[in-house]
């Protein structure tokens, strides 16, 4: 399938190293996928759902205690430590090698090696990057099907002597948590992973790559990897503009990329359309702006949640060629549910983790039927509102960057940053109470600068500076910065904006900044939207002037301790423990700090 040597050589170690039984390279072709797709429901890896109500359709169960990214088993091996910072977890990339080595060392005796090569982002497009992923898993093989651009074709973007692909070697081995390592050895263009089976540790193109190491050549080579959506918004007058945002995990961006906007904004001839829903790669283009392209290929959503009211199009991405993990079963007919998807739990129902159980008794018990963190994997093209932009090879130019996060007091619904530097000053302050994305507890509050905690592949000093240097780079062509809370509550715990479709209100006056046709309220932390720019028409009994005046309240009080714990983020958790924080971000806070007590 390629004659490049550096793939050869480096498959053929592998291959000596984890002695599968048989090889299979990937070409992508449809007859090979039904092979698989056929081979894997037969061994119960898959089962096949309702192809009548469901066509193309697969369910898979991972085990109980492989559920959602494992933080504290994923490790950066730079050669210094320094140089994977105080947010990751670091190991010496030579002791790291001989850890895993004899890990691996005959693990694929008696399995099959799927040999996998992908494209991050259309084939063709200078943005682009090659990876190959071995795997002993079908159920990885047929979501990197879906999630990114497999087969042969990926070979043709590399050519026959490039060096630069990054090698992913992936085995579930025996699913044992204690033996669990998702690891990236940056310097090397390589990722291990090791006992999971899970989405975020085992599609090695999605986080392992398009985050972690991408960030890593993203300051190498001048560009940005962002844990962000994509989309665009068309105006009445015809134009569109395209807006990226970063949340952390199970914060919101599938659903703002997927968003309707509302009644009297869809008669004016508002739409919304999706380039991307988790992941942007964002490189100046030659008129000097910020371009972005979506590396990935499908989505891989978050199921809870998702239903007919809350995101229509996430729903209807699910209906043909999608594979469900984690969900629960309806066992009458063989289709999907989750939590929040109706009313109607299925009484005859499988629940995540395999037992039969009545879903209404069941959840009435306050049971979940579908693991919080279950997900969908859906083709992009499924998508109602894709983006005819989604393939196009330079990207789309980004007008406007947002920050979010889950905060229940303290940030406003939205407010802009005085330029690039306290932007990037407030995308370092991002905190958000957790999901459950990753394991641990859920709810808790957490810094999550550009909700990248993560996903940085280096040290997050460097990556902070690297945000600087882009904006130098932009300069007034850089995009304005935004920050959104859709989730302040109010004294019972309710969250007090509608959120989802109505999120389109705030996206409008986010637009009207850039193009500067409305104005704002100069406030001390940023620039707050004008009493009743934020149209709520249609929406007036439920976001009164009293509750707006709340979601855009700034409260000395609680800046004045966002600033104290910021002091302390900034001194314990970054520059004690060998952050590199730069000295424009300290001028930002102390700006901050003095512009609240004035
Ligand atoms: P990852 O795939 O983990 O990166 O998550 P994501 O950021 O794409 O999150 P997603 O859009 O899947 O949303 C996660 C959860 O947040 C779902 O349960 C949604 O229902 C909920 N959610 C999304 N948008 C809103 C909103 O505007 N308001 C409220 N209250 N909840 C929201
Ligand atoms: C996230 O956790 O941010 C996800 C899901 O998008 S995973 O692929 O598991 O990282
Ligand atoms: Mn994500």
């Amino acid at each position: 399938m390629t004659k490049n040597p550096n793939v050869l050589k480096w498959v053929d170690e592998m291959i000596a190293l984890t002695k599968p039984d048989k090889v299979v390279w990937i070409d992508g072709s449809e007859k090979q996928l039904d092979e698989l797709r056929a081979e894997a429901i037969s061994t119960g890896e898959m089962i096949e759902l309702n192809q009548e109500k469901l066509p193309g359709c697969l369910y898979h169960r991972t085990q109980p205690n492989d559920v959602a990214r494992v933080e504290d088993r994923t490790f950066i091996c730079s050669k210094k430590r320094e140089d994977a910072g105080p947010t990751n977890y670091w190991c010496d990339p030579a002791e790291m090698y001989a850890k895993l080595t004899p890990m691996y060392d005959g693990v694929m005796k008696g399995r099959t090696m799927y040999v996998i090569p992908y494209s991050m982002g259309p084939i063709g497009s200078p943005l682009a990057k090659v990876g190959v992923e071995l795997t002993d898993s079908i159920y990885v093989v047929l979501n990197m099907a879906i999630m990114t651009r497999m087969g042969a074709d990926a070979f043709k973007n590399l050519g026959d002597e490039s060096n630069d692909f990054v090698r992913g070697l992936h085995s579930k081995a025996n699913v044992d948590p204690e033996n669990r390592y998702i690891v990236h050895f940056p310097e090397d263009n390589t990722i291990w992973s090791i006992n999971s089976a899970y989405g975020g540790n085992v599609l090695l193109g999605k986080k392992c790559f398009a985050l972690r190491i991408a960030s890593y050549q993203g300051w190498k080579e001048g560009w940005m990897a962002e844990h962000m959506l994509i989309l665009g918004v068309k105006k009445p007058d015809g134009e569109v503009k395209y807006i990226t945002a970063a949340f952390p995990s199970a914060c919101g961006k599938t659903n703002l990329a997927m968003l309707i906007p509302p009644e009297g904004y869809k008669k004016d001839g508002y739409e919304v359309f999706t380039v991307g829903d988790d992941i942007a790669w964002m490189k100046q283009g030659e008129d000097g702006r910020l371009y972005a392209i979506n590396p990935e290929n499908g989505f891989f959503g978050v199921a809870p949640g998702t239903n007919e009211k809350s995101n229509p199009n996430a729903l209807e991405c699910t209906k043909k060629g999608t594979i469900f993990t984690n969900v629960a079963i309806n066992n009458d007919d063989m289709t999907v549910w989750w939590e929040k998807l109706d009313k109607n739990p299925p009484v005859n129902a499988t629940e995540w983790k395999g037992a039969k159980v009545n879903g209404v008794e069941y959840t009435a018990e306050g049971n979940n039927l579908a693991h919080p963190n279950s997900r969908f994997t859906a083709p992009a093209v499924n998508c109602p509102c894709i983006s005819p932009e989604f393939n196009n090879p330079q990207g789309v130019p980004i007008s406007a960057i947002i920050f979010g996060g889950r905060r229940a007091s303290t940030t406003p619904l939205v407010y802009q940053s005085f330029d690039w530097n306290h932007g990037t000053y407030i995308g370092s302050a991002v905190s958000s109470e957790t999901t459950a994305a990753a394991t641990g507890a859920v709810g808790v509050l957490r810094h999550d600068p550009m909700a990248m905690k993560p996903f940085i592949g280096y040290n997050v000093g460097d990556y902070w500076a690297h945000w600087i240097e882009m904006g130098k780079k932009l300069g007034d062509k850089a995009p304005k910065i935004f920050n959104v809370n859709w989730f302040k509550q109010d004294e019972d715990g309710n969250f007090i904006w509608p959120g989802f479709g109505d999120n389109m209100r705030v996206l409008d006056w986010i637009i009207k900044r850039c193009e500067g046709t409305i104005d704002a309220e100069e406030t001390a932390i940023g620039y707050l939207p004008k009493k009743g720019d934020i149209n709520v028409e249609g929406i007036e009994d439920e976001v009164t002037p009293a509750v707006m005046d709340k979601l855009l309240a700034v409260d000395k009080d609680l800046w004045t301790k966002e600033v104290a714990e910021m002091r302390r983020y900034y001194k314990e958790e970054i520059a004690d423990k060998g952050g590199r924080l730069p000295a424009a971000l300290t001028a930002q806070l102390d700006a901050l700090e003095a512009r609240i007590n004035k």
